[in-house]
């Protein structure tokens, strides 16, 4: 073979991958978006499916040699079908971005009125922001969260879709902690002739698992991405009604993409596997009981939760009670330096720019899929307080990180090589 021998295998790469399995394993993951995928998952992945061109759809290939990828693909649509009760499913998507975009461009027109989930209060790049294509390209109206309750305002909602005739809705959020009741949009969609789409990425998981309501029987279109709460690879996908079955397709290829990455569809279609285990429902339930305990935890330490709590797998946490001259930016980093990851956010209504922010987004999918409980959560909050509080002690700071190793070390991730 061509390939470099032993001796010349690139050790850079290979030594950085090390060091990041390393920072997996030895620290607490908490950014809510991310997530332990199973070794069968990067099996898939680093399969040889990555070899292959597939542009097309399973019987229609441009290129020869697809019968094995035709019935890898058709596997994961059925999957993934079943576990969420669609009528049709395309699983090419590369990212939850590329999903969001392949809808727009299959169901609605450059310039068209689109209302979602502002960014600053919760909602997604894709959902209309200024510096994204999706507001470059459609007409965007936002709605924000509630003043006093940072919850979704459906009243509010209803007046911005009566006053803007939005051709779409677009439900879906990636730091709000609240549950999304899919019914209230329906209403409001219908009343106003609009399309319904409902981002899931984040919550794909809880729905798979039961934990939250399924917005599939009430939206047009459904997208999400796989490698969340789901836990299966880095990519996207897209639920429909059989009546927006081609367009959708068209927009996904050759609308917006080329060659499926048919190592990740395979990877999709095992983790879709994965969660329509029973074990995959306890999972599902289990985050939802962390968050909580998380951020009961969070409050009993003197922090301020957005809107109060949270029904999911994330909460935003307001520093400023805590400590007013505390940033979202400075925990995020002191954090890190503690074996703590997790991602500065805005706050609704945030004096600080994105760049500072006076908060945090807290996950618990991974810590989860780790086998972590409820009083482990006891354990990270008490985790974070204490690294913030003393976030000008290095030697407080070096005393945490070795907490956290030790916390870590009950729960071990990949052990080995994956
Ligand atoms: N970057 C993702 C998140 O962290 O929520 C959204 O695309």
């Amino acid at each position: 073979m061509p390939w470099p021998s032993e001796t010349q295998r690139d050790t850079e790469v290979f030594g950085l991958i090390d060091k990041e399995r390393e920072r997996q394993n030895t620290g607490l993951q908490l950014i809510a978006s991310e997530n332990f995928t199973s070794p069968d998952v990067m099996e898939a992945t680093g399969s040889v499916l990555t070899n292959k061109y597939a542009e097309g759809y399973p019987g229609k290939r441009y290129y020869g040699g697809n019968a094995v990828v035709d019935d890898i693909e058709a596997l994961a649509i059925e999957r993934v079908k079943k576990l969420f009760g669609a009528e049709h499913a395309n699983v090419q998507p590369h990212s939850g971005a590329s999903a969001n975009m392949a809808v727009y461009l299959g169901l609605i027109k450059p310039g068209d009125t689109v209302l979602g989930l502002s960014l600053d209060h919760g909602g997604h790049l894709t959902h209309g922001s200024p510096v994204n294509a999706s507001g470059i390209l459609y007409n965007f109206q936002s709605f924000r969260v509630g003043a006093t309750d940072e919850r979704l305002d459906f009243d509010q909602i209803r007046e911005l879709a009566i006053k803007h005739k939005p051709k779409m809705i677009v439900a879906g959020t990636t730091s709000y902690p609240r549950r999304l009741e899919p019914q209230p949009f329906r209403a409001i969609a219908d009343e106003v002739g609009a399309l319904m789409m409902f981002d899931i990425a984040h919550i794909a998981g809880l729905v798979a698992g039961g934990a939250h309501p399924n917005p599939v029987p009430y939206a047009d279109v459904v997208t999400f991405t796989t490698h969340k709460t789901l836990r299966g690879p880095r990519g996207g996908c897209i639920l429909t009604t059989a009546a927006h079955a081609a367009a959708i397709d068209k927009a996904v290829f050759p609308g917006s993409q080329g060659g499926p990455l048919e190592h990740a569809v395979a990877a999709k279609a095992v983790a879709f596997h994965e969660a329509m285990q029973p074990s995959f429902k306890d999972y599902a339930q289990q985050i939802v009981k962390n968050a909580s305990a998380l951020a009961e935890a969070l409050s009993k330490q003197g922090f301020r939760l957005v809107s109060g709590g949270t029904d999911t797998h994330m909460m935003v946490v307001d520093l400023q009670p805590f400590d007013a001259e505390l940033t979202g930016k400075e925990s995020q980093l002191i954090l890190d330096e503690a074996g703590i990851t997790l991602n500065k956010n805005n706050i609704p209504n945030d004096p600080r720019s994105p760049f500072v922010t006076s908060g945090v987004r807290i996950g618990t999918p991974s810590v989860t899929t780790q086998g972590m409980k409820e009083p482990e959560m006891a354990l990270i909050a008490e985790y974070i307080a204490t690294t913030l509080r003393n976030r000008t002690n290095p030697a407080a700071v070096a005393e945490v990180r070795a907490k956290v190793a030790a916390l870590c070390a009950k729960f071990p991730v990949y052990p080995k090589r994956a």
